[in-house]
């Protein structure tokens, strides 16, 4: 049987999130490295894959699956991990899946992007992600004050989507010292089997010069 393919790079916190889940279902897949800084992701060909021009993409056989929060969703189907024990459950599952793209990643990785990758240095548009971020960051240290994982006592796909740039916080400027709840949230998942560090996880650290 061929096995599950993921586009990715060790960079794409996004993809991340795919890998992970892979690695934490114990699936066997494999990396299509796409080379994400080198217009990768605007070629042709990927384009044809994915329409979107973005990473990841999960292809299992006949299927093609694009956007990090509908693979999580297919492969917890798939497999039956990682997802809610009730409607109610699936539905926090969604709200949170939705935040986190729209609001946590978002800001995260754009401002992460200028720091790291573009080099822009201290600009008006950092400052202004930097002033999004830290609300973000509030809310999910105070709702994880309260609860081991996002969605209660176990670990399911929201976190999994939630945490997908957030072992690169010195990337970002950011110390887990100032949200303490979102530290010990980590290293829950840290110790989850199958965790590995995303730099190990996909191809392509460290960037080439
Ligand atoms: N919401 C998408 C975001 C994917 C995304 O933005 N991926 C980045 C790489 S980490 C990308 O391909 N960016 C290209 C672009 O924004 O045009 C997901 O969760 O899959």
């Amino acid at each position: 049987m061929t096995k599950i393919q993921l586009t990715c790079f060790a960079q794409s916190g996004n993809a991340y999130k795919a890998a992970l889940m892979l690695n934490l279902s114990g699936v066997e897949w494999e990396p299509k490295f796409v080379d994400f800084f080198n217009g990768g992701s605007r070629t042709d060909e990927y384009l044809e894959l994915n329409t979107m021009g973005e990473v990841p993409v999960l292809i299992d056989g006949e299927k093609t699956i694009t956007q990090s929060g509908v693979i999580l969703k297919y492969l917890s189907k798939k497999y039956n991990k990682f997802g809610g024990k009730t409607e109610d459950d699936d539905l926090e599952i969604l709200r949170w899946l939705l935040w986190d793209n729209h609001k946590l990643t978002n800001n995260i990785a754009v401002l992460r992007y200028l720091l790291q990758f573009a080099k822009t240095g201290e600009t008006e548009v950092t400052q202004f992600l930097r002033a999004r971020i830290k609300p973000c960051l509030k809310v999910l240290n105070n709702h994880l004050d309260n609860s081991s994982f996002v969605i209660g006592a176990e670990p399911t796909i929201a976190d999994i989507s939630m945490c997908g740039y957030l072992f690169w916080p010195d990337e970002f400027d950011v110390s887990w010292a100032d949200y303490p709840a979102i530290a010990s949230w980590l290293d829950r998942i840290k110790a989850l089997d199958g965790w590995v560090h995303p730099y190990e996880l996909m191809p392509g650290h460290p960037l080439a010069k």
